[in-house]
């Protein structure tokens, strides 16, 4: 055995280490053996060479090849422990004699979408069609756009048809009781003509029952430019709230009144649980009140109008309506209690996705 046997020999040693790196498996570490210690394996082809090598050389080359079996030996008897210990491991998740990574997999909880959210989406989307533009306000006003902006001044009796609560009662900061600030803001932003719907969460100093909730939300809609009258906001409330309801629906305007509208109107639609005839939901009148309208005092156009000349009463007219998104969501599927909104019950919530 000359040198290059020698070399050719550790270099086989060499690939049989990288070799048995990569298997993990009984089978393959099998054909590895058979591969080095086989009939005709590499350790047997080298010792059949010993024969045939100068007499003073075979004590060396015996050496060797002993070396080469026991670094062989232990090279598979370590992958032959890792083996059993990892196919231990899948043993562990066997459920009787089926292996349990092969059983059916426990479907996942989906998630849903909240009513409240299938419905806003549903509503913004109609407005979106009629090219209604979405904007946002903050939660936290100041008494100037929750009251003063929208001509309800200190000590205006009107005030009280908002329950407020104050997070600072001498700096005039409060959580808006409506989404009507939202008309400021945006007045003071862009130029007529213009039209928008805001939604967002409202507060106000309202106990829990069935229909109310001390945080709700709310869905603002403003549109001004010249010449937008009364049978504009009609229109639109009419299509509104038959594409969102149904188109058999019959809705109805009763002279209302709000500090910043003039003229105003309640609207209302014909009970969509009874079909107008009369039942517990509507209280027997055949009509659900779903929402406070009107056409823009001119005092909110003056108070924009002072800095911005553009918003002068006496150039432009606009239309404005709130609505309470809870209460559209109660009439859409017939839940009877404000509460089921937010109280996080999974069996209540995944009926809407
Ligand atoms: C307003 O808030 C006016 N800003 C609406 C408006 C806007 C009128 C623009 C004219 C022009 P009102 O206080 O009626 O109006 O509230 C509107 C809707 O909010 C109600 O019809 C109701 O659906 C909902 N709402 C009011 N309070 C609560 C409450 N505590 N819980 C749940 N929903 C409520």
């Amino acid at each position: 055995m000359n040198n290059e046997i020698f070399e050719k020999a550790e270099k086989e040693i060499e690939i049989a280490q990288h070799g048995i790196k990569n298997i993990s498996d009984n089978e393959k570490l099998e054909q590895w053996r058979i591969k080095y210690f086989g009939r005709k394996g590499l350790i047997l082809s080298f010792t059949q060479k010993i024969g045939g090598l100068p007499e003073e050389l075979r004590p060396l080359a015996g050496r060797k090849i002993n070396e080469w079996k026991n670094y062989l030996n232990s090279l598979y008897e370590n992958k032959k422990k890792e083996i059993i210990s990892s196919s231990a491991i899948k043993e562990t998740f066997h459920h009787g004699s089926m292996p349990l990574y092969t059983y059916p997999g426990k479907e996942p909880d989906y998630a849903y979408l909240h009513p409240l959210t299938i419905v806003t989406k549903n509503m913004v989307d109609i407005f979106k069609k009629m090219g209604f533009g979405i904007h946002t306000g903050p939660e936290i006003e100041t008494d100037y756009y929750n009251f003063s902006a929208l001509n309800t001044p200190e000590n205006h009796p009107a005030r009280d048809m908002w329950d407020t609560l104050y997070l600072d009662y001498h700096e005039k900061i409060l959580l808006r009781t409506h989404t009507s600030p939202v008309q400021i803001r945006i007045m003071k932003k862009i130029k007529p003509p213009f039209r928008i719907i805001a939604v967002g969460k409202c507060f106000r100093r309202d106990a829990f029952d069935s229909s109310h909730s001390p945080v709700f939300h709310q869905m603002e809609g403003l549109m001004v430019g010249h010449g937008i009258n009364f049978a504009h906001l009609k229109g639109i409330l009419i299509y509104f709230l038959k594409e969102l309801f149904d188109s058999e629906i019959k809705v109805r305007f009763l002279p209302a009144y709000f500090p910043f509208t003039e003229p105003s109107a309640e609207i209302s639609i014909s009970c969509v649980i009874c079909k107008g005839k009369g039942c517990s939901t509507c209280g027997g009148s055949g009509w659900l009140e779903i929402l406070g309208a009107g056409m823009v005092h001119p005092e909110v156009f003056g108070n924009i109008s002072r800095k911005d000349p553009a918003y002068s009463p006496d150039k432009i007219t606009g239309f404005a309506f709130g609505m309470g998104i809870e209460r559209i969501a109660m009439l859409k599927y017939g839940i009877d209690d404000i509460r089921h909104f937010y109280n996080n019950d999974i069996r209540f919530i995944s009926q809407f996705g």
